[in-house]
């Protein structure tokens, strides 16, 4: 059987990450505070208007991604980068399942789908778990990533297209004075999310990535109004077309750094001209903001590529893992030094990867645990020599929605940036090789710490508070 959500759903049940809500919950007033909270757990709503089901927060946290990953935490990141290594080529199909029911224009109604309002200044509701899937009309070469919807019709939506690969797609089309064609899926296996938010070289198919992930190829069905392949598994595809030259005011919206501004402006719109779905779909709902589901998504597959390029700088640094904080701008990079010095070349090239994001880039020994913030600032506070380990490059090309840097353009304008810095912060320990220097920094253990155990001494009722605490204490891992 393919992976889908519904195969997802399970594997989050059995594994005691779902919370089911058979209340009823309105998407408009209350849907977005609940997947706010809900870090932990997955969230299942069975009880929406129209007779919807919705998913969310699934992954609610990178625990929930290892497990779509089918690994550890800690192997999560080097998983994702073998896996980009190994993609394939997708199937076509003649149907599948989100064929079960076809609405042409004027058939579906985009209000009553359960989308939900995210935040208290958000311009309305908005699809944020929307995979955009667009072509080269050079090449014919497909594209697949995540576009955020602001619900505006019973068969329109605002689209935000960031200056990436399907924004590139779409200059050549405005340049023909032509419409883009456009289908998006909504709802399927996570990996499918993880692919399309993967930013892999332009020209190669995010669906390939997708197959590599998920160790099967994708299965792909053609659309009925559009020429364009679809996911045979996925629960809702909405088809149409993006018009060239033509702009909407839209937003604010909840973004993925925790602030509203930096994405709303003028941006295209999408005319739709037919939905299909599965006959019971179920919705899939994405609360964007820091260290939500959205973020899950971006980190992941982000710090994965960039510990793919790492791993080669310098003829094979020692790189162990890699991950990104809150925010997104800033790259924590957990290694060892096979040089005095070789650090602060990986930071460099952690701050120029594929991906635009990274601003600060940090560097930690292998005994820091990344997963674990407050690791992270002990680290930055005993192994930091601000007069060495700390260089800003002024000057630089930086994320166009980073709020903390003056604005270049605006969102819709080809040139849309902002101009900033980067910043290296090296917290690393002198190399191996210099047994000496490096003993200095050696951590406290304590007296047969690996044989005396919690858990054979204090009470059930205490160990189970502290397991059910998050995992931002100092040393917690160490309770295992
Ligand atoms: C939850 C989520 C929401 C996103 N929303 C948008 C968006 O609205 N517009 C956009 O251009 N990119 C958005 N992105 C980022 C892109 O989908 C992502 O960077 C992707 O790799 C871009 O694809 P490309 O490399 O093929 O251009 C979002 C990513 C995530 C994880
Ligand atoms: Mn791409």
């Amino acid at each position: 059987m393919p992976k889908d959500m519904r195969t997802w759903i399970e594997e989050l049940d059995a594994a005691g990450e779902l919370i089911r809500i058979d209340k009823p919950v309105d998407p408009l007033t209350q849907m977005g505070a609940l997947l706010y909270q809900s870090r932990e757990k997955a969230l299942f709503f069975e009880n929406l208007p129209h007779g919807w089901r919705a998913l969310g927060q699934a992954p609610a946290n990178i625990r929930h991604a290892a497990l779509a990953f089918g690994t550890s935490l800690d192997d999560l990141v080097p998983t994702v980068a073998e896996r980009f290594g190994a993609r394939r080529e997708p199937e076509l199909v003649p149907t599948g399942p989100v064929k079960e029911v076809r609405l042409g224009k004027g058939e579906f109604d985009l209000r009553e789908l359960p989308v939900h309002i995210a935040g208290v200044r958000d311009g309305g509701p908005v699809i944020g778990s929307g995979l955009v899937v667009t072509k080269d009309p050079d090449t014919g070469r497909r594209n697949v990533s995540f576009h955020r919807l602001q619900v505006k019709g019973p068969n329109k939506t605002g689209i935000l297209l960031y200056p990436r690969h399907s924004w590139r797609n779409y200059l050549k089309y405005q340049e023909r004075n032509e419409p883009m064609p456009v289908a998006i899926f909504i709802g399927h296996y996570p990996l499918y999310y993880a692919a399309a938010s993967t930013t892999a070289p332009y020209g190669m198919d995010e669906f390939e990535v997708a197959g590599g992930y998920l160790g099967e190829a994708v299965r792909l069905v053609p659309c009925e109004t559009v020429p364009l392949e679809v996911p045979a598994d996925a629960e809702i595809v909405l088809e149409g077309y993006i018009p060239p030259h033509y702009r909407e005011e839209e937003g604010p919206f909840s973004e993925f750094q925790d602030v509203y501004i930096a994405g709303m402006g003028k941006n295209p719109v999408v005319e739709y001209t037919c939905l299909t779905r599965r006959q019971d779909a179920i919705f899939k709902n994405i609360q964007n903001g820091s260290e939500t589901e959205g973020c899950v998504f971006h980190k992941v597959p982000m710090s994965a590529m960039i510990y793919r390029r790492l791993r080669d700088v310098g003829g094979g640094a020692n790189i162990h893992n890699v991950m990104m904080l809150p925010g997104i701008f800033t790259v924590v990079v957990q290694m060892t030094q096979r040089f005095y010095g070789e650090a602060k070349n990986v930071l460099m090239a952690a701050l120029s990867s594929e991906y635009q994001h990274p601003k600060i880039a940090i560097a930690v020994d292998q005994d820091v645990d990344i997963f674990n913030h407050s690791e992270i600032l002990w680290a930055l506070s005993t192994r930091v020599n601000p007069a060495e380990d700390v260089i800003v490059v002024p000057g630089t090309h930086n994320h166009a929605m980073d709020p903390s840097l003056p604005e270049i353009g605006a969102p819709g304008a080809p040139l849309w940036q902002r101009r900033g810095g980067k910043l290296l912060i090296d917290a690393t320990i002198p190399p191996p090789a210099a047994a000496k220097e490096r003993a200095i920094f050696e951590r406290i253990r304590p007296v047969n710490g690996d044989k005396v155990r919690l858990a054979d001494f204090a009470r059930a009722d205490y160990l189970d508070l502290v397991r059910s605490l998050p995992d931002v204490y100092f040393g917690s891992r160490l309770l295992g």
